[in-house]
């Protein structure tokens, strides 16, 4: 990973609602599923942009690709989700929602049902270690597979929300935004809201979707991820942005990702500014803690430097987070009472 974060961001209790499980994986894990598989002949640096590295939105989802094939058996995905929770509570973050898009495996006898219950064993097994986070899961729709495949896993989450002690609570579209239409995909996220799950939709995260999120947004969702393109000083509209302030829909903001994707030019000219300075719910997020190699401590520090924010906002960053979480009220409130006792006498 880059420089580590100084010890205040790291100290800093954390809120997570952007991590997608399979871009989050470290390089120590990388290591160990590479050991496991040889045979893929698959190099470190093939899943991971480095320091000062680019790469097109394109060339993102190829690594994901390459870390799919490193990840495709039950064991693989219980080794990868307990590590990703164990880093993330390592790195001071107090309450995570993790977000997987459920893959079957003819080869290894891996199922969707199987793969969502491995997840969450993971999640278990970290509270039995006493770990100090709260995770629940969100699960995700990649939006390249079509209409059946995002009803029958809205089907899918329906009946682990119902199952799971309150863990699964929600869904996520995403995938290469440039593959597929919102629209074959609506009456899925209509249903999923119907039934009571928490909708996070990936929207405008490059600059062709504005019809799609103008669509979306009528849900509405209950948060977007990244919203890159909704403001009209990047070519979206006041009508979007409108659409967002009246519902108050939180967005969750990556800034490592989208500079390292090249949706965003450079860290100044994030679109962190234009929701911060309107006041808006604003959360920051890693998004792909592994591919970005980055964690949640150094994008707070970040976002601290880029808009000179004092130590007092990124701490009121962090805990007005809790707000946007869909864990129920009295999580909320245990988090609450968290940050009051960690709270620092003086910034
Ligand atoms: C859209 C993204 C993403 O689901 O296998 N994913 N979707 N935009 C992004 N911005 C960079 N980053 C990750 O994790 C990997 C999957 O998450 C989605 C993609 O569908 C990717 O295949 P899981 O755990």
């Amino acid at each position: 990973m880059e420089k580590e974060a100084d010890v205040f961001y790291r100290e800093l209790p954390k809120v997570e609602l952007h991590a997608h499980l399979n871009g989050s994986v470290s390089s120590q894990t990388i290591e160990k599923l590479i050991s496991r598989k040889p045979h893929l002949d698959i190099e470190h640096d093939m899943t991971v942009i480095g320091k000062g590295q680019r790469r097109t939105l394109d060339e993102c989802f190829q690594v994901f690709k390459i870390i799919h094939q490193l990840v495709d058996t039950e064991e693989d995905i219980l080794m990868v989700a307990t590590d990703v929770i164990r880093e993330f509570a390592a790195d001071g973050v107090k309450y995570l929602e993790l977000r997987s898009t459920p893959r079957e495996d003819k080869s290894t006898g891996l199922t969707k049902k199987r793969y969502i219950e491995t997840v969450i064993k993971a999640i278990q097994q970290s509270k039995n270690d006493g770990l100090d986070i709260d995770v629940r899961f969100l699960v995700a729709i990649d939006r390249r597979n079509g209409t059946e495949v995002a009803v029958e896993t809205v089907k899918l989450a329906e009946e682990f929300m119902l199952h799971s002690d309150g863990l699964v609570v929600g869904l996520d579209l995403s995938g290469d935004p440039r593959v597929g239409h919102g629209k074959d995909l609506l009456p899925a996220l209509q249903r999923a809201k119907n039934c009571g799950l928490k909708l996070s939709l990936h929207l405008s995260e490059v600059a062709s979707q504005l019809e799609e999120t103008d669509l979306l947004l009528d849900l509405p969702p209950d948060r977007i991820g990244h919203g890159t393109f909704l403001h009209p000083q990047v070519g979206g509209s006041q009508r979007l942005v409108d659409k967002v302030l009246k519902n108050n829909i939180p967005l969750e903001l990556c800034l490592t990702s989208n500079i390292k994707g090249q949706t965003v030019p450079c860290y100044a000219e994030h679109h962190f500014k234009y929701w911060y300075l309107l006041q808006h719910p604003s959360v920051i997020c890693t998004d792909d803690k592994g591919v970005f190699s980055t964690d949640l401590s150094q994008e707070y520090q970040l976002a601290a430097s880029t808009f000179g924010l004092s130590r007092e906002a990124v701490w009121t960053l962090s805990q007005q987070a809790i707000d946007c979480i869909f864990a129920p009220d009295d999580v909320k409130q245990q988090l609450r009472q968290k940050w009051i006792d960690l709270k620092p006498q003086v910034f």
